[in-house]
C-alpha cells in the first residue's frame, strides 16, 4: 500500500479488525446461573416435554407481554407455522416480501399462497393500505411482520382485517420486549411468534413463543406442538413436535435475567452508531421511537448511493475486508427467492419500495460484544470509503 492510497483493507491496510465482528453475535447472560440451570435439569432427568424450566419461561413472558398465555416452541418458523395452522389460515395470506423468509416459508409449507405486500417505505413494515387493495375472495389472514425491533401499523391493519374479517397475527420475531403507544408486542392481532433464535438480542439457543389472550386457541396450539396428544396415548388433534427443551428454556431463563444489560447495550451501541454517523452525507441510521419501550434489536443503515458516493453493496464489501460482517437483510425480497420466484414471477410488479429498500438497507453489528470503539472503527471505515469514492469504485471493479 502506498502512503497516497486510501487506508482500507482494500488497499492493503491491515483490516481494522483481526476478528469478524459478526451481526448476529450471541448476547449471553449469567454463565453461572446457566449451568447451575443446567445441571438441576440434568438431576432431575426431565430433558424436554413441557418441563419445569419451560413452564417458568413461558409464566415469565406472560408476565412481560401481559398475555394470558404462551406456548414456547423449538424456534418461531415451527411456531408460525402452528399458528398458521391453528387460526385456520388457507389459500391466500397477505405478507410482506420485505422479511426473513421464514414468514413465507411457514405459509408456502402448508400450501397456503404468500400474497407479497409492499412496504411503507419508512416504516419498512406493512402499508395498510396496500394490503386492502390485495384482498380477494380467496385471502383468509394477514401477517404483519415487526421489523427490526420497530412495530407494525397494529391499528391501521386491525381495521383492515375487521372489515374484510380476516385473522391478523403478528410474526414478532424481532420484537421481543417492545412496545406500541405504550401496549407490550405480544398483545396484538389474534396471537404473534417471537423468535429466540441466537442472532436474536435474546435467545434459547434456538427457540419461538407464541402469546394470545385467547386460552382456546392456546389449548389448540399446545396439542398441535405435541403431535396432538391429549394425556397418554390418545391423539385428538393433527399436530408437530415443536416443543422447547429444558436446556433452551434455560438459556431463555438466564437471557430473561439479562435483558436489561442487553438493551442497555444495543441502546448505547445505537446512540454511538448515530452519533458516529451523523455527519457522513448519505448514510442514515434509522431511529427507533424514544417514547416506547425498545429492543434497539438491528442497527439498520439505509444507503442514499448519490449522496454516499457508494452503494450500499459497495460498503458492505469495504466492510467485509475489514472483518466488519454487515449484511444485507432482507436482500433480495422473498418474492425473489425459490420457490416464490418460479411460483410468482409477476409478484415485484406492486413491490416498489420492498425492491428500493433491499437495494439500500444494511445492518451493522451490535450486541455486547460490540464496543463503542468499535463502532468509531466502523465509522471511520465508512467515512474514508465514501470520502474516497471513486478509488474505492475503481479498486472493487478490479477485485
Ligand atoms: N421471522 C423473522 C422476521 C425472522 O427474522 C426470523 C429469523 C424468523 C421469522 C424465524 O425465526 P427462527 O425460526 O430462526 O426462530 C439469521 C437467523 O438464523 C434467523 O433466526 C434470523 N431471523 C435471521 C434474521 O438471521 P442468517 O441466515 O442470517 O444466519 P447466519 O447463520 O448467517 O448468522 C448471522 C450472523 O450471526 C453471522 O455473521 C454469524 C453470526 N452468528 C450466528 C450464530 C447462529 C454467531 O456469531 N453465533 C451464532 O451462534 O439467519
Amino acid at each position: 500500500m502506498s502512503a497516497s492510497e486510501p487506508s482500507l483493507a482494500l488497499f492493503g491496510a491491515p483490516p481494522a479488525f483481526a476478528e469478524p465482528l459478526h451481526v448476529g453475535r450471541p448476547n449471553i447472560g449469567n454463565r453461572e446461573q446457566l449451568m447451575q440451570r443446567i445441571e438441576e435439569i440434568l438431576d432431575r432427568r426431565w430433558l424436554t416435554n413441557n418441563g419445569p424450566c419451560v413452564k417458568e419461561f413461558e409464566r415469565r413472558i406472560c408476565e412481560l407481554v401481559g398475555t394470558r398465555a404462551c406456548v414456547a416452541t423449538c424456534n418461531a418458523t415451527i411456531a408460525l407455522e402452528l399458528l398458521i395452522r391453528a387460526v385456520g389460515m388457507r389459500d391466500e395470506v397477505i405478507v410482506p416480501s420485505f422479511t426473513f423468509v421464514a414468514t413465507a416459508h411457514a405459509l408456502q409449507w402448508q400450501e397456503i399462497k404468500p400474497v407479497f405486500c409492499d412496504v411503507d417505505p419508512h416504516t419498512h413494515m406493512l402499508d395498510p393500505a396496500r394490503v386492502e387493495e390485495l384482498i380477494t375472495p380467496k385471502t383468509s389472514g394477514i401477517i404483519g411482520v415487526h421489523l427490526w425491533g420497530r412495530v407494525c401499523d397494529v391499528e391501521g391493519l386491525q381495521a383492515v382485517a375487521d372489515r374484510h374479517g380476516l385473522a391478523l397475527v403478528y410474526d414478532a420475531a424481532h420484537a421481543f420486549a417492545c412496545s406500541k403507544n405504550g401496549r407490550m408486542v405480544g398483545s396484538f392481532g389474534r396471537a404473534e411468534v417471537f423468535s429466540f433464535h441466537a442472532t436474536k438480542f435474546f435467545n434459547a439457543f434456538e427457540g419461538g413463543a407464541i402469546v394470545t389472550d385467547d386460552e382456546e386457541l392456546a389449548e389448540k396450539l399446545r396439542l398441535m406442538r405435541n403431535f396432538g396428544f391429549q394425556g397418554k396415548d390418545n391423539v385428538v388433534y393433527l399436530g408437530s413436535n415443536g416443543k422447547m427443551t429444558e436446556v433452551c428454556a434455560a438459556m431463555g431463563l438466564t437471557s430473561f435475567d439479562a435483558m436489561e444489560t442487553f438493551i442497555a447495550a444495543n441502546r448505547r451501541n445505537h446512540e454511538c452508531y448515530r452519533d458516529a454517523l451523523g455527519a457522513l452525507r448519505g448514510i442514515s441510521v434509522l431511529p427507533f421511537p424514544e417514547d416506547e419501550r425498545s429492543n434497539y434489536h438491528y442497527v439498520v443503515v439505509d444507503v442514499e448511493e448519490q449522496d454516499a458516493g457508494l452503494s450500499r453493496d459497495e460498503l458492505v464489501r469495504v466492510l467485509e475486508a475489514e472483518n466488519v460482517l454487515a449484511r444485507r437483510y432482507f436482500t433480495p425480497g422473498v418474492h425473489l427467492m425459490e420457490p416464490y420466484r418460479s411460483f410468482q414471477p409477476q409478484a415485484g410488479l406492486v413491490l416498489p419500495e420492498t425492491d428500493r429498500l433491499s437495494r439500500r438497507v444494511m445492518t451493522l453489528p451490535t450486541g455486547q460484544s460490540v464496543s463503542e470503539d468499535d463502532i468509531r472503527r466502523i465509522a471511520r471505515v465508512l467515512e474514508t470509503a465514501c470520502a474516497n469514492a471513486e478509488r474505492v469504485r475503481a479498486r472493487l471493479r478490479r477485485t
